[in-house]
């Protein structure tokens, strides 16, 4: 019997049952783009085409694609024990790789909650916030407040605290209760063409203050902001932004949790975002780059402080109603271990920091391209925003990212920015080949 996996090429019929997501389906299904190896920094193509991959996957595969001591370690582990429970028993590679990374992670931060994706990262990062304000007998605060233009993932708590609208507006009957936003940091008339963090903006961290006020500070648990938005379309926070957050913050008694499910393990230099922007937040939460995309995991690392608040009951009873089946699933803290130890052999957060200025001077390279309105980029990350066209938000950014893709490279579009995040372990050359692709492709965009 023939495996439909294992055929080369599908039908239109055969695309019909997986609805895709956040894909135009009937776009997709009508012209696919199909992949079905990768290796190092490229995908390869059913049509046997090999495509340089700037994009780590969707942010996540930071050690670049099948290496090798990640894969051995998924295959040992799913042929010595595939999977054991997470309540109320253990297996060694969850506490080895919570220690890992407490020992990575910023100052107080170290204690580990796992779960499998960043959308479940952040919905137990604002869970834990209301329970712990809750634990220390204030269980008034209950108010979350996130930003304009956010992304936290696709949970009911992740949206609430989003901000980008069409994710939101489908289901927006069914927010939760109490959320309130501050303004995003994106000004091109500020700040358009800054290299790294920009100069304009800390202030906008100040507008805190405000919702302080509207809403008294005994009512807000925490307040949830990505240290570099990405999904958005990069935005870098402007220097001191961070810091007023936290100083705001910590004076009204308000939790600070950083998304860093993309900033977290590399992507801008270092192991955290929170150290290379200086601040440490009392919750962090990550995935992707965990395993290095290898197998779903995701997880919210926290305090003494707040992991003690919930140790103050009986010893016998459970202290945190909340946990996933696949909390610390055998796989993904294997392929995490692997990961992490990667990382350090081959020091690839360093190698990071050092191929952030070869992308940078040659992202910039593009100033003065057809169409090109801003360029900006932190660490490993880069974004080059175009003009819209007349009424038609985003086309003609599909349509220079569909047009890289047939030149072979893939980069990420999302509204009219088109975003770059290559792996840890990408060449100069690679980085070269990126930026001129998507400069010969403007040149052929309308
Ligand atoms: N928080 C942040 C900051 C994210 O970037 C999530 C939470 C949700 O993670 P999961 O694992 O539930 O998808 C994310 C995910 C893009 C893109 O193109 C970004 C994400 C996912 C897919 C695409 O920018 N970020």
């Amino acid at each position: 019997m023939t495996v439909l996996s294992d055929q080369l090429h599908l039908t239109h019929a055969d695309l019909e049952a997986y609805w895709m997501p956040f894909t135009a389906n009937r776009q997709f299904k009508a012209a696919p783009r199909m992949v079905t190896r990768a290796e190092g920094m490229y995908y390869f193509t059913d049509d046997g085409r090999r495509i340089l991959d700037g994009f780590a996957g969707l942010w996540c595969c930071n050690a670049g694609h099948g290496r090798k001591p990640i894969v051995e370690a998924i295959q040992k582990q799913a042929a010595t024990m595939d999977y054991a429970p997470a309540f109320q028993l253990g297996h060694p590679l969850a506490f080895d790789l919570a220690n890992r990374i407490v020992e990575l992670a910023p100052g107080k931060l170290d204690h580990v909650f796992f779960c499998n994706s960043g959308s479940e990262a952040v919905d137990t990062a604002l869970k834990i916030a209301l329970a712990w304000h809750r634990a220390k007998g204030e269980a008034q605060r209950t108010r979350l407040i996130g930003r304009e233009r956010a992304y936290h993932g696709v949970g009911f708590g992740g949206i609430s605290v989003g901000g980008i609208s069409p994710n939101r507006k489908m289901f927006a009957a069914s927010m939760l209760p109490g959320v309130d936003h501050l303004p995003h940091t994106h000004s091109l008339e500020k700040n358009a063409y800054s290299k790294g963090q920009p100069e304009w903006g800390a202030h906008l961290a100040d507008e805190l203050e405000r919702l302080v006020t509207l809403h008294d500070a005994s009512t807000i648990a925490a307040v949830i902001v990505e240290p570099m938005a990405g999904s958005t379309g990069v935005l870098i926070p402007p220097k001191g932004y961070l810091q007023r957050l936290r100083e705001i913050t910590r004076k009204h008694g308000i939790l600070l949790i950083f998304d860093e499910v993309i900033t977290a393990f590399g992507r801008l230099g270092a192991a955290f975002g929170a150290d290379v922007y200086g601040v440490e937040p009392d919750m962090i939460t990550f995935a992707k780059g965990i395993t290095s995309g290898t197998v779903p995991m995701g997880g919210v690392i926290v305090s003494s402080d707040i992991y003690n608040g919930f140790m103050a009951g009986p010893a016998g009873v459970i202290e945190l109603f909340h946990g996933y089946t696949y909390s610390a699933h055998p796989l993904a803290c294997a392929a995490g271990i692997a990961t992490l130890q990667l990382y350090k052999d081959e020091k690839l957060f360093q190698r990071a920091a050092k191929m952030a200025v070869v992308l940078e001077a040659k992202l910039h390279s593009l100033k003065g391209a057809r169409h090109v309105i801003d360029i900006r980029n932190h660490g490993l990350v880069g974004a080059v925003e175009l003009q819209p066209r007349a009424n038609a938000l985003g086309a003609r950014t599909f349509e220079t990212y569909l047009k890289c893709w047939e030149k072979g490279v893939m980069a990420r579009q999302t509204g009219d920015i088109l975003a770059i995040a290559p792996a840890l372990i990408v060449e100069e050359a690679q980085i070269d080949e990126i930026v001129e692709t998507i400069r010969s492709v403007l040149e052929t965009v309308d």
